[in-house]
């Protein structure tokens, strides 16, 4: 790497300390494919044991400091006992994740079923959750809505959109001042043919109907292939309506594999409309979370290495000559525009993050130093009989 300017290097430093990803409970647990769950020794048994997992990734690497909650696979009797006891682990709770897609109940939909009873069910949850966020101090209610159609005819795409608002509506009426809504859109399944939430349009509507305390979050594997994520990422943080990220990356579909691991380069132009933008910094009030499992590979390691990857793409976009790219722009310079972009993204930033992790009294390799401390070999000996995730349970 060129030596970089000590004013880049300082103002590069002090934005990566800031940085905060939100790791997710689910990723700890048990998880699999619709044809097995591989389980693997040492996962939790409770949502306590979720928590310290995640602590311990942020021990590892010092920018993850709040776990998103998922109701009900980590439902618990007292939730202000398991933010207490989270605060005690050095971490806190962060998103409450909504669950309207696990039940008999719910194979014509949930919030948008054509029954009102099911509809009140499903209302009655979503509610449920906000109460557990007044417990929690969490500020984020998470929904993503598995509802939708397999055949033209099974049901009016219209009514359903009627149904969403108004369920919408009423669990924005129930949130305080400080809680927001985050709504999530996802393209296709488990629903084939119409999906009510299907894409950030949808998803922007209903958010720009309800008010500010509505946002769009952007999962990055809720896309058909080829869509240009980071468009999307511009056109909501202009309306200010980007509430946040559920990082994962995917070959395929909704793969929920490693974030940055099928493509880096796309996490990069992600990161480069947020740095662009200004709104990496916490106070901007966008999530940058993670939503991935992990089937075949050690779980708090791959949490730990999908931080890192993050804070690589993020280094990367920092590191973009802001100065030089608004002057090739302007100059109608493809070229040149195209050169500075990729001149940051080709720097090897991990000597950068080296120093960072230093600068925060850590150890400079997060994940060799995660194996050396004999976490997981202790947690493999105290922890027997531990659970799936909730996926394929
Ligand atoms: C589902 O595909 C969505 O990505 C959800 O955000 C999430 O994976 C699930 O709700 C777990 O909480
Ligand atoms: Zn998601
Ligand atoms: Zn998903």
């Amino acid at each position: 790497m060129t030596e970089l300017a000590p004013s880049t290097r300082s103002r590069v430093l002090a934005a990566l300390r800031d940085q905060r990803v939100e790791t997710a409970s689910w990723a700890f647990g048990n998880s699999g494919t619709r044809f097995k769950v591989f389980a693997q020794e040492g996962v939790p048994r409770d949502p306590f044991e979720k928590i310290s997992d995640a602590a311990t990734v942020h021990r590892f690497t010092g920018v993850a400091p709040t776990v998103a909650l998922h109701i009900p696979w980590d439902k618990v009797d007292d939730y202000a006992a398991l933010a207490a006891f989270a605060k005690e682990r050095g971490v806190g709770l962060g998103a409450i994740n909504s669950n309207v897609f696990q039940d008999d109940d719910y194979k014509l939909g949930s919030v948008t079923n054509p029954d009102a009873r099911i509809r009140a069910k499903a209302l009655a949850h979503l509610v449920e959750c906000v109460d557990i966020m007044d417990a929690t101090g969490s500020r984020d209610l998470k929904l993503w809505f598995s509802d939708g159609t397999n055949y033209p005819g099974q049901d009016s795409i219209r009514n359903r959109q009627d149904r969403l608002s108004e369920a919408l509506a009423a669990v924005y009426d129930r949130l305080g001042d400080d809680q927001r809504m985050l709504l999530e859109y996802k393209f296709f399944e488990p629903a084939f043919y119409v999906t009510d939430v299907p894409d950030w349009g949808t998803a922007y509507a209903h958010c720009l109907t309800l008010g500010d305390k509505a946002q769009v979050v952007i999962d990055t594997g809720h896309h058909a292939p080829g869509t240009n994520i980071e468009f999307i990422v511009a056109i909501l943080l202009r309306a200010g309506k980007l509430g946040g990220f559920d990082f994962n990356s995917r070959f395929y579909a909704d793969d929920d594999l490693m974030v940055g691991a099928a493509d880096p380069f796309q996490l990069f132009r992600i990161m480069c409309e947020i740095v662009s933008a200004d709104v990496l910094k916490p106070e901007a009030g966008i999530a940058f979370m993670l939503d991935q499992c992990h089937n075949l590979e050690p779980k708090i390691q791959a949490v730990i290495r999908s931080v890192m990857n993050v804070q690589e793409a993020t280094a990367k976009a920092l590191l973009v000559d802001a100065d030089a790219l608004a002057a090739a722009q302007q100059n109608g310079d493809v070229l040149e525009a195209n050169d500075v972009l990729m001149d940051a993204y080709h720097t090897d930033v991990r000597p950068l993050l080296r120093d960072l992790r230093a600068d925060l009294g850590l150890d400079s390799d997060p994940v060799g130093a995660y194996k050396r401390s004999g976490y997981y070999e202790t947690v493999k000996a105290e922890r027997v009989g531990g659970n799936a995730a909730g996926w394929g349970a």
